[in-house]
């Protein structure tokens, strides 16, 4: 049979279920990543399960997201890790290294095999040809158990590249393309495949990129074959050891197509508040920028950078606008500053990060009240910044360094002559930051410190289900609503009880204490809920409030997971109107959840406050039935380690 890249992948990997979409597949996992703000939890999960070692090909522990260190958490979270990934047999990768998907692009993805990450955008390495899922932290610590990764088997649709991009114009106007063709949910349950002759005039670094950013699509993965250029790219790496050629046989079925003609594509931007509101950069004029971010695991690369110098060399970036930079990795900041790229940038006025996440997450460098800040990242949710107010363009390296030049808004097209970067012969690459995994795991003491709290665990399902409406909110709600990152929330990571304070603050900051005073309750919303990161703590701290289902139009992939995993049932209205019909404080009931479960998908819920009865759908595989049952994964594993 004539199959697609992503079948075989799967099929090479498939240990359970059969590959019809739709249903339940398990897959063997080849290589897991966690960065430190959900690493901590996935390691104390991991310990959790009293499995002695890591049993996966590769598992690389990341410190990139808390980086600045403003009181001793995060310091005790990275020695934490530090100490966790020696002592079960993990790479560590130490702050300042770089950026979690940068890295593993550089230094560990392989083509072909399975990778899963405690982070949304670990698709970053469908760029190298990988199959690479981001999922909560609870899946990685059952997958470096050696336990498969459970996902609905995916529709793969074939994104057929045509032609070639015309100067100025970047790979992030292709994945802006994506993004304003199918809308943040549109690649919910499917596999974005690039195919088509405009792949081989992409780099891997541009590739990626669109992998990259393909997770707010709300796809499962992207994925690019692996081919000559892929080739080169490892080469250069020093590891052209791990490239095997790899794409889909001709003729392959795709259960969708989409093409995008190269050389039609302009310069285009995302607009504030969703990376789906994309238009051309040239419709909007005279748009006054204060804040230019260059930087983060989307478009941080060797390439975008020396572009960003080309662009930048010999000029003043505009008097009212603050450049900030941040290198994707150790890798490529060392190359720029021996090749003298960086004193263009610092030249022109850019002020230099350290290569991590930071302003990408609101960890620094907020702009200022009502600002305009134009960013190469990737989510421009509302208040993700730090600052409430802000409106954050998403947009390429190329239309960022014309903007920090003009001050507006600015089709790079103005810029005159298009600089070409080659990728170099060698990336120079050294692993000094990377600690290999200890063999002498006895002798290492893990040491918690103060902030890092035990994993809270869920009951298990009650007969009975009821409670309040304790929230109602609308469409698109992301897990930075749910759970804020940046820099005065991200420290609590490990400390739940702490984080618990700030649950659904953007929304409505009183959720915490309503859900505690009511002894918990139910969450209604609308399409495509949770949204964004992959940050269990998005279920995790609800169910630690006390939240027993939530009900929804419909679910983003990662999030609905988590809520299972986290022993929230997640359920969809059969008839989407009676949202409409349900205010919040409603007392809702769910009678006999237990056996209704069994009986079939279909639940009836009672509101008792307005005396009327509705259905719901709860979706669920026998698995994840049993899992809700004991209350959460960390219970069913546990569960079954004793069967
Ligand atoms: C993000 O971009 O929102 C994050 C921070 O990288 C998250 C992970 C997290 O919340 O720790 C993600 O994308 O999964
Ligand atoms: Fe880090 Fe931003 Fe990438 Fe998330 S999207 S991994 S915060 S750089």
């Amino acid at each position: 049979m004539r199959q697609n890249l992503t079948e075989k992948i799967i099929k090479a990997h498939l240990v359970e279920g059969s590959m019809i979409h739709g249903e339940e597949i398990a897959l063997k996992i080849d290589q897991t990543l966690t960065q430190d703000a959900t690493g901590t939890m996935a390691y104390l999960q991991f310990a959790a399960m009293n499995i002695p070692r890591i049993n996966t090909e590769v598992s690389v522990s990341y410190v990139d997201h808390n980086t600045l260190q403003n009181g001793f958490e995060n310091a005790d979270d990275h020695r934490f890790l530090q100490r966790m990934a020696a002592k079960y047999g993990a790479y560590f990768s130490r702050a300042g290294n770089g950026i979690c998907h940068q890295v593993h692009l550089e230094r560990f993805g392989i083509p072909g095999k399975t990778l899963i990450g405690s982070d949304s955008h670990t698709t970053t390495g469908g760029g190298l040809g990988m199959l690479s899922i981001g999922v909560g932290g609870l899946d990685v610590a059952v997958a470096m158990g050696g336990g498969p990764l459970y996902l609905t088997m995916p529709q793969v649709v074939n994104v057929r590249l045509l032609g070639k991009l015309s100067p100025w114009v970047a790979a992030k106007d292709i994945i802006l393309e994506v993004l304003r063709r199918i809308s943040v949910k549109g690649g919910v349950g499917k596999v974005l495949e690039y195919t088509g002759e405009g792949v081989a005039t992409l780099s891997v670094p541009e590739r990626a990129t669109i992998t990259n950013m393909g997770a707010e699509t709300g796809a499962t993965t992207s994925v690019f074959p692996s081919d000559e250029t892929t080739r080169q790219f490892l080469k250069a790496q020093g590891r052209e050891e791990v490239w095997l050629p790899l794409g889909a046989d001709p003729d392959a079925e795709y259960e969708e197509e989409i093409e995008i003609d190269l050389a039609g594509l302009e310069p285009l931007v995302a607009q504030p508040h969703m990376p789906d509101n994309v238009v051309k950069v040239k419709e909007i004029t005279d748009l006054p920028v204060s804040q230019v971010m260059i930087g983060s695991c989307t478009n941080s690369s060797y390439q975008d950078m020396m572009r960003v110098a080309a662009i930048l060399k010999g000029k003043t970036l505009h008097p009212g606008v603050s450049l900030v930079i941040t290198p994707g990795s150790r890798q490529v900041l060392k190359l720029l500053s021996e090749n003298g790229a960086l004193s263009d940038l610092v030249g022109a006025g850019a002020r230099i990060l350290e290569c991590a996440c930071g302003p990408c997450v609101g960890v620094g460098q907020a702009p200022h009240s009502g600002a305009v800040s134009v960013r190469t990242s990737n989510r421009n949710f509302e208040g993700r910044s730090g600052t409430k107010d802000a409106q954050v363009y998403l947009a390429s390296p190329e239309t960022a360094a014309a903007t920090a030049i003009y001050g507006v808004l600015t089709d790079p097209r103005k810029l005159g002559d298009f600089p070409v970067i080659e990728l170099p012969q060698t990336f120079a690459p050294d692993d000094n930051l990377v600690i290999v995994p200890s063999q002498d795991q006895e002798s290492i003491d893990v040491v918690l410190g103060p902030n890092i709290k035990p994993v809270p665990v869920a009951v298990a399902l009650p007969e009975n289900l009821s409670g309040q409406v304790l929230l109602k909110v609308g469409d698109n709600i992301t897990t930075d609503h749910i759970m804020p990152a940046g820099s005065k929330v991200l420290p609590l990571r490990s400390n739940i009880p702490a984080m618990s304070r700030h649950c659904f603050e953007p929304v409505d900051a009183t959720f915490p204490e309503r859900s505690e005073a009511a002894g918990g309750g139910f969450i209604v919303g609308r399409e495509n809920y949770g949204q964004g990161s992959s940050r269990e703590h998005a279920a995790l701290v609800p169910m630690y409030l006390g939240i027993k289902a939530v009900l929804v139009r419909s679910f983003a992939r990662i999030h609905r997971a988590n809520l299972i995993n986290f022993g929230i049932l997640p359920l969809t209205f059969v008839d989407p109107t009676d949202y409409e019909r349900i205010n919040m404080s409603d007392v809702l009931e769910i009678p006999g959840v237990t056996a209704a479960l069994e009986a079939g998908e279909v639940l009836i819920v009672q509101n008792i406050t307005q005396q009327f009865e509705f259905q719901v759908r709860a979706e669920l595989t026998t698995r994840q039935k049993a899992i809700l049952k004991a209350g959460g994964m960390l219970n069913y594993t546990r569960e079954q380690a004793l069967q």
